[in-house]
C-alpha cells in the first residue's frame, strides 16, 4: 500500500501563512504541522511508500520531509504547471508511480485524527470519509451515497448526499479505474478537464468504483483552507490531545499482540492502563504467575503507556468514574460471551458521560494461545503448583477445594468454570480424600489403602491438572511414617496434608459415635506435628490439624484447647469438623478461636452444615471450604442407575439419554 499526498497546490488562501513554505508546512500545535502529523500517522499504520506532488516551494518541502527523518520513502514528484492546473494533474504527473497497488489518497492540507486514519487504512474495501453529522457544507466536498456507497464527489450534489472529506482507501482495481480516468482526462486535449477536481474523472465512472462512505461522524477529520479553519483545528487537537483512553490487562506476559494493542490504544489519546489484581485474575482466568505489583511495573514500562492503575474488580465502573477516560478500548471477543455484561456496563457508564468504546478485532493467532498454553503448563510443575495454596490463601482470603480421586474428577475440578456478572467460577483447589480415594477402589475409609497407592492417586490427578492439592493424610499414621509422608507430598509438588487427632483404627469421622473412635493426646499429636515441620524442606507447605473433638462429642473446650496447643506445635492451619446440620458449633468454634488468633488459616469441611454460603463462612474467619465428597457422592449413583437401567431393558438403549455423549467426553480430555 502506497500513500498519495496532494502538495502542490497554492493555499493562496492562507495569506502570509504559505508566504514562504506550502500550505501543508502551516503548524497546527507547537509539535507538528499538517504535513509531519499526515507523515507520522502514515509511517505510524506501517506504509512505507509515499508519493507526493509538490509545486510552488518544492525544495522547502523536500528538505523539510528529509529533516523529519521518518522510515518513510519519499518519492516527490513536481507539477511543473500547479499554478495553471489542479491536482487532477498533479496525480497524472505521478502516474507511473500510481499503478498496481493500493493506494491511499489525501489532501496535503487534511488533518484527522489517528482513529479516522486508522479505520480507512483498516478498511477492508476502498472508501472514502464523509460525516453524517456534519451540515452540508456549501462550498466545500459533498459525496453523494446510495446503499453506503459513494456514487458522485464535488461541491454541487446537495441530494442524497453527506459533508466528505478527500481521505480516501482506494484499492488497486478501484484505483487504476479512477486513475486511467484521470490520465483520460489530461490527455484530452481539454484544457478544463486538467483544471478540475480528479473526482470529476471518477464521477464519470458513474459508481464503478467500489468506494464505500465510512462515516467518521464527529471525529476530526477536516481541511485547513484559511486562518479560521487553522484556529478551529488547532483547538480540537488540543482537546484530542488531551483525552484519555483506558485499557483493562489481566496478561502477566506482553507479547507481539499486546504492544500492537497498546500502540493502537495510545494513538488516540493518553493510555492509562488498569492492571487487575490477583485475586481478579486468578478467578476469571487462571493463577497469574507474575504479581499484580510486577505487573504494574510491566507496563509502566512500555513507551506509550501514560498512567498504570490497579483494578481491583472485574468491572471498570469504579476506574470509569475515578478517570473518567474519554476512550475505553478493549479487543471485540467481548461483545458476546461471558463477558458481554462488564460489556455492557462499560459501554453504559461511557455513554453517561459521553465517553466512547472502541473495540479491535480481537487476535487469535496460534503464536499466543502457545504462550499462553506454555504458562499454564508452568503452573503444573511441583514448585509453583505446591507455592500456590499459600498465595491463593494470601490474595483471596478464602479458598475453595473440591474432592478429586482420578484424572478425570481431576479435569473436573480443574475445569469447570461458571459466569456470572461478567466474571467465572471456578474451584482453587482439590481436596484428595481418604473417603473418596478408598471408595473408588471399593475399600473402607479406614486407613486400608496404603500410602503407595494414594501417591498413586496424586500423580494420576498431578499429570493432567494445574491447581493446588489438599491431601487428606488420614491420622498421618506412626510420626515415624509421617516424616516421609511429608517429604514425599512436598516433593510431588502437595500444596497442604490435613492430618486429624486420632488414633488406632481410624474410621470416617461422619460416623461420629456410632464407631469405636480414638482421639490422640494432644502431646503426641503436638509431637507428630512438630516432627512434620521439621521434616519438610520447603517453605511453602502446609500441615493442617483437624480436631476431631465436636465429632467426638468432647465439647468444645477440647477442641479450643486442642486447636492452640497444634497451632503452638507449628501447624500451619488447623480444621475443625463437625457432622451436625446446623453450623452452630462451628460458629461459636471460629469466634472463639479468631478471639485469640486472628491469621491461623481455618479450614472447613460442610458437608453436613451445608446451607451456608462461602461468604458467610468468610465473614466469620475461615478460611478454606472443602467440598470433600460430592463428585463421589454424584458418580456412583449415576452409575448404578445406568448399571440397572440396562439390567431391566435387556438392552442400552434407555441409558441412552443419561450418558454424556463421546464428544463431550472427548473435549473434556484434552490432547497434547
Ligand atoms: C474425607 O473426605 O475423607 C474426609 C472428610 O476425611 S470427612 O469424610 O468428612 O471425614
Ligand atoms: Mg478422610
Amino acid at each position: 500500500m502506497k500513500a498519495l499526498i496532494l502538495n502542490s497546490g497554492l493555499g493562496t488562501r492562507m495569506g502570509v501563512l504559505t508566504s514562504e513554505h506550502p500550505k501543508c508546512m502551516t503548524e497546527i500545535s507547537s509539535r507538528e504541522t499538517i504535513l509531519s502529523r499526515q507523515l507520522k500517522q502514515i509511517a505510524d499504520a506501517g506504509i512505507t511508500e509515499v508519493i507526493m506532488t509538490t509545486g510552488a516551494f518544492d525544495s522547502v518541502l523536500v528538505n523539510y520531509c528529509n529533516s523529519l527523518d521518518l522510515p518513510l520513502h519519499i518519492t516527490f514528484v513536481k507539477n511543473p504547471v500547479y499554478d495553471k492546473t489542479n491536482y487532477i494533474y498533479s496525480i497524472y504527473c505521478a502516474r507511473e508511480y500510481l499503478k498496481d497497488d493500493d493506494v491511499i489518497l489525501m489532501h496535503g492540507d487534511l488533518v484527522f485524527e489517528n482513529e479516522v486514519f486508522d479505520k480507512v487504512v483498516s478498511s477492508e474495501t476502498s472508501c472514502m470519509t464523509v460525516s453524517s453529522t456534519l451540515d452540508l457544507p456549501e462550498k466545500d466536498f459533498k459525496a453523494v451515497i446510495k446503499d453506503g456507497k459513494v456514487q458522485k464527489v464535488g461541491i454541487e450534489f446537495f441530494n442524497d448526499a453527506m459533508a466528505a472529506q478527500p481521505l480516501y482507501k482506494l484499492k488497486k482495481e478501484d484505483w487504476d479505474k479512477w486513475l486511467d480516468e484521470i490520465i483520460a482526462f489530461c490527455e484530452s486535449g481539454d484544457e478544463a478537464k486538467r483544471k478540475c477536481y480528479a473526482e470529476n474523472a471518477l464521477n464519470e465512472l458513474d459508481g464503478a468504483c467500489n468506494i464505500a462512505a465510512l462515516d467518521v461522524r464527529e471525529m476530526l477529520c477536516s481541511e485547513i483552507d484559511d486562518p479560521d479553519d487553522l484556529a478551529v483545528v488547532s483547538s480540537r487537537l488540543k482537546e484530542i490531545s488531551s483525552r484519555t483512553v483506558y485499557m483493562t490487562f489481566s496478561t502477566d506476559i506482553i507479547h507481539g499482540g499486546h504492544i500492537a494493542m497498546i500502540k493502537k490504544a495510545q494513538r488516540l489519546g493518553r493510555l492509562i492502563v488498569g492492571v487487575l489484581s490477583d485475586e481478579v485474575v486468578s478467578g476469571y482466568k487462571r493463577y497469574p504467575l507474575v504479581p499484580a505489583s510486577e505487573r504494574k511495573v510491566m507496563f509502566e514500562n512500555i513507551a506509550g503507556v501514560y498512567r498504570v492503575v490497579d483494578q481491583n474488580t472485574l468491572s471498570y465502573r469504579e476506574n470509569l468514574e475515578k478517570y473518567k477516560p474519554d476512550i475505553v478500548v478493549h479487543g471485540d471477543d467481548w461483545v458476546s460471551g461471558f463477558q458481554k455484561p462488564v460489556r455492557d456496563e462499560v459501554a453504559s457508564i461511557l455513554a453517561s458521560y459521553g465517553g466512547k468504546l472502541v473495540e479491535y478485532p480481537y487476535s487469535n493467532d496460534s503464536k499466543y494461545k502457545a504462550i499462553e498454553d506454555r504458562t499454564r503448563a508452568e503452573l503444573s510443575l511441583p514448585d509453583v503448583r505446591r507455592s500456590r495454596l499459600k498465595k491463593t490463601l494470601e490474595m483471596k482470603g478464602l479458598v475453595t477445594a473440591l474432592e478429586a480421586h482420578s484424572g478425570i474428577t481431576g479435569l473436573i475440578v480443574e475445569k469447570t468454570a461458571v459466569y456470572q456478572n461478567g466474571g467465572t467460577k471456578q474451584f482453587d483447589a482439590m481436596w484428595v480424600s481418604s473417603l473418596c480415594d478408598s471408595t473408588a477402589k471399593g475399600k473402607p475409609d479406614i486407613e486400608l489403602v496404603d500410602m503407595t497407592s494414594r501417591f498413586r492417586t496424586i500423580d494420576d490427578i498431578m499429570e493432567v491438572t494445574t491447581k493446588p492439592i489438599i491431601f487428606d493424610g488420614d491420622t498421618g499414621g506412626l510420626t515415624e511414617h509421617f516424616v516421609y509422608t511429608v517429604r514425599s507430598l512436598e516433593r510431588m509438588g502437595v500444596s497442604m496434608v490435613i492430618i486429624e487427632d486420632k488414633t488406632g483404627l481410624k474410621k470416617n469421622s461422619l460416623f461420629g459415635t456410632e464407631v469405636r473412635q480414638t482421639q490422640d493426646s494432644i502431646e503426641n499429636f503436638c509431637e507428630k506435628i512438630r516432627a512434620g515441620k521439621k521434616a519438610q524442606k520447603t517453605a511453602d507447605f502446609m500441615i493442617c490439624a483437624r480436631i476431631e473433638s465436636l465429632i467426638l462429642e468432647r465439647g468444645m473446650d477440647d477442641a479450643l484447647e486442642r486447636a492452640f496447643a497444634f497451632v503452638g506445635a507449628g501447624a500451619d492451619a488447623i480444621m475443625i469438623h463437625s457432622r451436625r446440620k446446623e453450623p452452630d458449633e462451628i460458629f461459636e468454634f471460629i469466634e472463639k478461636f479468631r478471639e485469640k488468633d486472628k491469621t491461623t488459616p481455618v479450614v472447613l469441611v460442610p458437608t453436613s452444615f451445608n446451607t451456608v454460603y462461602e461468604e458467610e463462612f468468610k465473614e466469620r474467619g475461615a478460611n478454606i471450604i472443602i467440598y470433600a465428597n460430592q463428585l463421589t457422592r454424584t458418580g456412583f449413583p449415576a452409575m448404578q442407575d445406568a448399571a440397572r437401567t440396562i439390567l431391566e431393558n435387556h438392552r442400552a438403549k434407555e441409558c441412552d439419554d443419561k450418558c454424556m455423549s463421546i464428544k463431550d467426553i472427548i473435549t473434556l480430555i484434552p490432547e497434547e
